[in-house]
């Protein structure tokens, strides 16, 4: 197949070289003498560019000629990242990038963190969104990502007195080195208006129209064997500008158009636990969903005359309910324009749609008012209710779409989709038993389970060298394509050499990142002390006041005997918070208030520190992850519907204190109940638990170290110039305790201490690490990949032989 080629080394001494010096004169405009750190940057990038466009060309060439079925992944997010080193690992470039920079006077790290971070994306659906395009370049799948090109990506968070504050973010204030732009790839969207109907048949006549541009970025797997495109949609004005208002003087009304077509992708929604109700919002999921619909018809349209093959050559995938409207939208297509009966159009489109579900929480279901979906996209709104009169003639007691004046995107995905999939096993049983529990009924067949995964290229190869080297020194260099092969490093679990090899690097981490947080947080944290992280965005449910509250009591439990045989301990935290979400702030600001009274304190400040650098991101966790001891995954079990950070930490030696929540349940399976430390209330229990009226204020009322802690923050301990800070947040506690932090807290505790215990035996703890490198093997986004491609959407692969590995 399609393999990277490269330029003859015979008559070129050093291509690399030559190639940066190439771009930074002619793409750049700049000689080395007076080149910037940017237009260095960009050299590299469009060097490391070039080497990927032949193989993505024939790859694209191969699927077009081959006439493979190519897979449509549809998601509102894509969290890439930084993309220098990622390129280079893929296509086996990094040391000779970093020599021809080196030679070039330059320094590669330098470069490589000059890189804004692509941040398209909240936090796991976007990431796994990544991953996922990873794992089908790699295992050679054709296929297409399709989103929005953000303007500003996830903002940039900052602390002010402990503070969440909110910055744009601006990762397109400088050209984007990795995209090609298509302005003859470009749709017409339309919104609002009315629909005309004649003789039988509908026409809509929208009110306003932007122009749908494709960028695209070429996505080249493990060995460059294999290229695909992510094409990101920004939006252009139909019209440039008005020219008569202009001419009249009136300058607003010349540039209407542009203003909506620049407002459509301008920012990404901050959001990722309730829908914002926003008619923006909703136009952003119809203008990317409807441009990518048109897009992959163009496409089947060159090679095929009959749409009834459609399901034959493309699967699609909705990345949450973000791109339901894809269901009506295909319909609208098949009934409107080439004349489809209404039922055949649902049917044909349901066998090319498949929904992916990524919570449980009532809160963050996708519900639209049905007069604002009616004033945005009224065709949709007669397909909708069409869709749920089919519904019902075939099954009268289904749940409706349509229900008290919302519409219901959960319940269209699902009956517009012919698989739906949960992202872990305890998930999967869950959307069969709550949420879609009527649906499933209905559809006993529909539901089926593929638990996520991770590259291990990004998460393991490329931001743990040291491990990696590791690794590949012991088993041989392909695990970074066939993971499972981790496991033959159990045989070294007895092995004391190589565990203290495997623990020195992780010491390796430890130090590079304790240098970090003395330079960037003016924190001196000693690398022998056990590092805790808990990464992830600020939610209740995530429970990340459980383990402040946590770190109060250990310290207090210092003080109460400070001679005692403490294990040190770094906690360490990083994740955003929705700027609306009340809650979640107060909890970062109570982060922050402890750390500025734990850390100057003078008894404990050897033995007990919190470190919380703002602006968590993808280039944080990649430095984050491989540096801890300890993973925290301790939300309330039944929330998290996955995970994918405890598989990161999992796969990078980090030992895990968590729940039997998401992939918890499958990591602790894989790596053995002995290397997991376990606790807290099943989903079972919780449910029950929570039937009992006032069990928040029990339990509270039976743990005298909870109720110290609380007392310790209604009293203002940690913020002594405002004692009422945390009145609500300690209330709320005692009286709701809806994610259960007063249930768990004590058992949670108990495992801590545990875990320190363990920590103190170095070589059974570095035997425990290492099993878990060794057995998470199993969640490579590249084994959930192909489960996709099995049992959702029916491709195989354009590489021989790739799709046979065990799934
Ligand atoms: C973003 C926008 C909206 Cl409107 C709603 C949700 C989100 C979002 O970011 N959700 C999200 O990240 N969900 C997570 O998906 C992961 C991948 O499946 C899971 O691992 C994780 O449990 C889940 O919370």
């Amino acid at each position: 197949m399609a393999r990277v080629t490269r330029p003859d080394r015979q008559d070129r001494t050093d291509p690399m070289k030559e190639e940066i010096l190439a771009h930074l004169r002619y793409s750049l405009g700049k000689d080395a003498e007076h080149a910037a750190l940017y237009d260095w940057r960009m050299a590299l990038s469009l060097s490391l560019r070039d080497r990927m466009v032949d193989s993505w060309y024939q790859s694209t060439k191969a699927s077009y000629t081959g006439h493979k079925k190519r897979v449509y992944y549809l998601s509102m997010e894509f969290l890439i990242g930084r993309l220098i080193e990622d390129v280079a690992a893929n296509i086996g470039l990094t040391d000779e990038a970093r020599a021809a920079v080196t030679e070039l006077g330059q320094d590669y790290d330098i470069l490589v963190h000059d890189e804004p971070d692509a941040a398209l994306g909240n936090g796991g659906l976007g990431r796994l969104a990544a991953c996922f395009m990873d794992s089908l370049a790699t295992l050679g799948i054709p296929a297409m990502g399709y989103g929005i090109r953000y303007e500003h990506g996830l903002f940039e968070q900052d602390f002010v007195e402990g503070q969440q504050i909110e910055k744009p973010e601006t990762w397109l204030a400088q050209r984007h080195a990795w995209e090609f732009e298509r302005p003859e790839v470009s749709y017409k969207i339309g919104f609002g208006g009315h629909v005309q109907h004649h003789e039988g048949k509908a026409k809509w006549h929208p009110h306003e129209t932007v122009l749908a541009t494709a960028f695209d970025t070429p996505v080249v797997g493990w060995q460059g064997r294999w290229g695909n495109t992510l094409r990101l949609w920004s939006a252009r004005p139909q019209k440039e500008f008005d020219l008569a208002s202009f001419n009249r003087g009136d300058y607003l009304a010349a540039s209407r158009s542009e203003a909506l077509a620049r407002t459509i992708c301008r920012v990404l929604y901050p959001d990722d636990t309730t829908e914002s109700g926003k008619e923006l919002r909703l136009k952003q999921e119809y203008f990317f969903t409807a441009a990518s619909i048109h897009d992959l018809l163009r496409r089947f349209f060159i090679d095929h005359d009959d749409i009834r093959a459609l399901p034959d050559a493309a699967a699609i995938q909705l990345n949450d309910t973000h791109p339901a409207i894809a269901g009506p939208e295909l319909v609208r297509i098949l009934v409107d324009i080439h004349g489809l009966e209404m039922a055949e159009a649902i049917e044909l489109a349901r066998r090319c749609l498949g929904y992916t579900n990524h919570t449980l929480l009532p809160e963050a279901l996708e519900r639209w008012p049905e007069w604002l979906l009616g004033r945005v996209l009224p065709r949709h709104l007669e397909i909708i209710r069409s869709i749920e009169d089919s519904q019902q003639s075939h099954h009268p007691d289904s749940p409706r779409i349509l229900d008290h004046g919302n519409v219901n995107m959960g319940e269209l995905a699902f009956i517009m989709a012919h698989k739906v999939n949960g992202v872990s096993a305890l998930h999967t049983d869950l959307v069969k038993s709550t949420v879609f529990a009527d649906l499933h009924r209905i559809h006993p067949n529909r539901i089926v389970n593929q638990t996520n995964g991770i590259t291990p290229r990004r998460w393991l190869y490329e931001c743990n060298p040291a491990l990696s080297k590791l690794i590949t020194r012991e088993i041989g260099d392909a695990w970074p394509a066939d993971l499972d092969q981790l496991s033959r490093l159990r045989d070294r679990s007895g092995d004391h050499g190589f565990l203290q090899e495997f623990m020195a690097a992780k010491r390796v981490n430890k130090e590079r990142l304790s240098n970090w947080v003395q330079e960037h947080c003016g924190i001196a944290i000693d690398p022998d002390a056990m590092f805790d992280v808990q990464i992830k965005r600020i939610h209740e449910y995530k429970r990340q006041l459980m383990n402040i509250l946590e770190t109060i009591a250990f310290w207090n439990e210092i003080h109460a005997n400070p001679n005692g045989n403490w294990t040190p301990r770094v906690k360490i935290f990083g994740g955003k918070a929705a700027p609306g979400y009340h809650v979640a702030k107060q909890i970062i600001r109570l982060i922050n208030d402890v750390a500025g009274v734990l850390n100057n304190d003078p008894v404990t400040k050897d033995l007990l520190k919190i470190v919380y650098p703002p602006n968590y991101n993808v280039t944080m966790a990649e430095m984050l992850i491989p540096a801890a001891d300890l993973s925290e995954q301790i939300s309330t079990a039944g929330k998290e519907a996955s995970g994918t950070g405890n598989m990161k930490f999992a796969l990078n030696g980090a030992l895990t204190i968590g729940t039997l929540d998401g992939a918890n349940v499958e990591i602790r399976d894989h790596v053995g109940p002995e290397n997991f430390f376990l606790f807290g209330l099943t989903a079972a229990e919780v449910t029950e638990r929570r039937s009992h009226h006032g069990y928040a204020r029990a339990a509270i009322e039976q743990s005298p170290r909870m109720q110290k802690v609380l007392a310790q923050i209604a009293e203002g301990r940690f913020s002594p110039e405002e004692p009422s800070r945390y009145h609500d947040l300690v209330g709320n506690l005692w009286d709701h305790d809806h994610f259960l932090v007063s249930c768990d807290f004590d058992t949670y505790f108990d495992m801590q201490r545990r875990a320190d215990e363990a920590f103190t035996q170095t070589s059974s703890w570095a035997a425990m690490a290492l099993n878990n490198t060794a057995g998470v093997g199993w969640f490579s986004s590249d084994r959930t990949i192909r489960g996709y491609a099995r049992d959702i959407w029916n491709v195989g692969s354009a590489i021989d032989g790739e799709l046979e590995q065990s799934a």
